[in-house]
């Protein structure tokens, strides 16, 4: 293949998907380019079991067409893994997508020169076009467990990013699991009752917040439908993006009963409602945020019977939104069976996996089955792993290595027209919803740019600023400091060798948008390099 285009979107999630739809309609002709088979992005990749959404089935969509929202049914309120990617494919067939989609396309190169993106593929494609614009995710590059010995295992060797569409048969297996983040603690209650041993690995506990799947009724589906434009609305004016209403007292404004009382209303609905419908200020006070640390640490007290396995499970070097909160499905209670052993390796860490083992200190712990939940390189891994070269012969990765410039996550300086959908320093968020935004803005910035014959690309004075910017909307957080200790991946601290700085805005989707409209009204001055 060999051609030229308008535009070349990387990515066929959410966000590719989202760009095409909008870049088309503007008239511009595009094509998606994704290395996998199919459309879905994040939710192609991760198929292991129990994978499903954390956010409430009508914000974890898009809002742009009227015939997708009337005629796509959800059947529960967090979406299975494998619903999500049937929408996903049912977007792609309803909007007559797929025409100018290629699959299988592993992008190596993009490089900038004479006024244009050359980009190269695994398979020796060269494709041009005015406007690159990255779709890629912010979860693509997977990690394993840096522990010796990892590749001698014989036994079957799985990462959650990685799991085969067919599925595993992990019946009367002895399982080991090392990572306890979204990804880990989702797998646990869904293998649990199939395995005939489950040795969960943890080096640091987490602060799950439990939920219950509601299915979805026709009358539910019928009244979120009507009131879909109000719902959006709320997602939108909202700072991580869901559709609830900002409290408006903060934990130590009610007394210890009070205080309980609320956290227990917001416990059963998960994640997002517990973090965002209780208080206002679990994300900003450092009193506040380990009152709800000190609640789930009581739940688990109280679900996990061996009180020895309860208080590891108990996190006690960081407080509640050190870590992205996740939602699980009755995990603590999963501790409770008698085939699932909890292994502390933080106190005595992992010594090193043989053809058939894990051994920790003196014990060895026979598998047949390894599973490494273990991340991303989030946020800057999609960008850095392919050779994105700018005008001036420098890759991303070289211009990120002493820290990450953009213009709002957006663009970056010495990368014309190069547009990235939730880009490094975009908000932490339920991510649909910057998605959808993003795209309609980077479709609306292309058409100016088209009409007055320029090219965009952000200042080097608007990196600047918009560093600054994330840096300190980032302090105001409790994210900051507890987020260091956690070591989590919002601060690449999940990666060796990773510098340790903020990968996302912490200021609030709907502060975002104020300042992306903004530039906008501004004739897009701060992208006219
Ligand atoms: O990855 P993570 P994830 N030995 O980085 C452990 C999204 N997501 O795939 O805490 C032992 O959170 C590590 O331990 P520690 C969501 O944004 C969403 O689970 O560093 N353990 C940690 O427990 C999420 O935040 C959904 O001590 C090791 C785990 O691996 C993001 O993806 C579902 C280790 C990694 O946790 C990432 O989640 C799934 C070692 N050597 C994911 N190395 C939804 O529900 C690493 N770990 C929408």
């Amino acid at each position: 293949m060999s051609e030229h285009l308008d535009c070349v979107i990387i990515g066929a999630g959410f966000s590719g998907l989202a760009m095409l739809a909008h870049l088309r309609e503007a008239g511009l002709q595009c094509v998606v380019v994704d290395r996998q088979d199919g459309v879905g992005g994040t939710w192609r990749a991760n198929r292991y079991p129990g994978v499903r959404t954390d956010s409430d089935y009508p914000i974890y969509s898009f809002s742009f067409s009227p015939e997708v929202r009337d005629e796509w049914r959800w059947t529960q309120r967090y979406a299975p893994g494998a619903e999500v990617l049937a929408y996903l494919e049912f977007v792609t067939d309803r909007l007559d997508l797929r025409r100018d989609m290629r699959f299988g396309m592993d992008l190596q190169r993009a490089e900038f020169r004479d006024g244009t993106w050359h980009l190269t593929f695994a398979d020796g494609s060269i494709v041009s076009c005015r406007y690159l614009i990255s779709c890629m995710g912010i979860l693509d590059q997977p990690i394993w467990p840096n522990v010796p010995g990892l590749d001698t295992f014989e036994g079957i060797l799985l990462h959650s990013m990685q799991w085969p569409s067919e599925g595993v048969d992990l019946r009367g297996k002895r399982v080991g699991l090392i990572g306890l983040g979204s990804s880990g603690l989702q797998i646990l209650p869904a293998i649990a009752p199939e395995c005939a041993e489950v040795y969960v690995f943890q080096r640091q506990p987490n602060y799950v917040v439990d939920s219950t799947f509601f299915p979805v009724s026709d009358e539910e589906m019928e009244l979120t439908r009507r009131d879909y434009d109000r719902i959006w609305e709320r997602a939108k004016a909202h700072p991580f993006g869901v559709d609830m209403v900002v409290p408006d007292h903060g934990a130590m404004d009610v007394d210890d009963d009070e205080r309980r009382r609320i956290f227990e209303s917001k416990w059963q609905e998960g994640g997002h409602h517990f973090a965002n419908e209780t208080f206002h200020d679990l994300a900003t006070d450092p009193a506040a945020s380990e009152a709800a640390s000190d609640f789930i640490r009581s739940k688990i007290r109280e679900i996990v019977t061996d009180p020895v396995t309860a208080a590891l499970l108990c996190p006690t070097d960081y407080s509640f939104n050190g870590k992205r909160v996740p939602t699980g499905h009755r995990y603590y209670e999963t501790y409770n069976r008698p085939n699932v052993h909890l292994v502390d390796v933080k106190s005595v860490p992992i010594a090193r996996v043989t053809r058939d083992s894990i051994v920790i200190g003196d014990s060895a712990y026979p598998l047949d089955v390894l599973i490494c939940a273990t991340g991303f390189d989030a946020m800057t891994g999609p960008l850095t792993r392919i050779d994105i070269v700018g005008r001036h012969g420098v890759t991303l990765r070289e211009k990120w290595a002493d820290g990450i410039r953009t213009n709002l996550g957006i663009s970056v300086h010495g990368f014309p027209n190069f547009f990235m959908s939730i880009g490094p320093q975009t908000p932490y968020s339920n991510l649909p919803v910057p998605i959808q935004l993003g795209a309609q803005w980077v479709t609306r910035a292309i058409q100016f740019a088209d009409q007055h014959g320029i090219q965009l690309e952000a200042t080097p004075e608007s990196e600047e600023w918009w560093a600054a910017e994330v840096d300190a909307a980032g302090r105001k957080t409790v994210m900051y400091e507890e987020g260091l200790k956690a070591k989590a991946w919002f601060f690449g601290a999940n990666v060796p060798g990773k510098p340790r700085e903020l990968l996302v805005y912490m200021g609030g989707g709907q502060k975002y948008q104020e300042l992306c409209r903004a530039a906008e009204a501004d004739g897009y001055r701060s992208f006219r390099a």
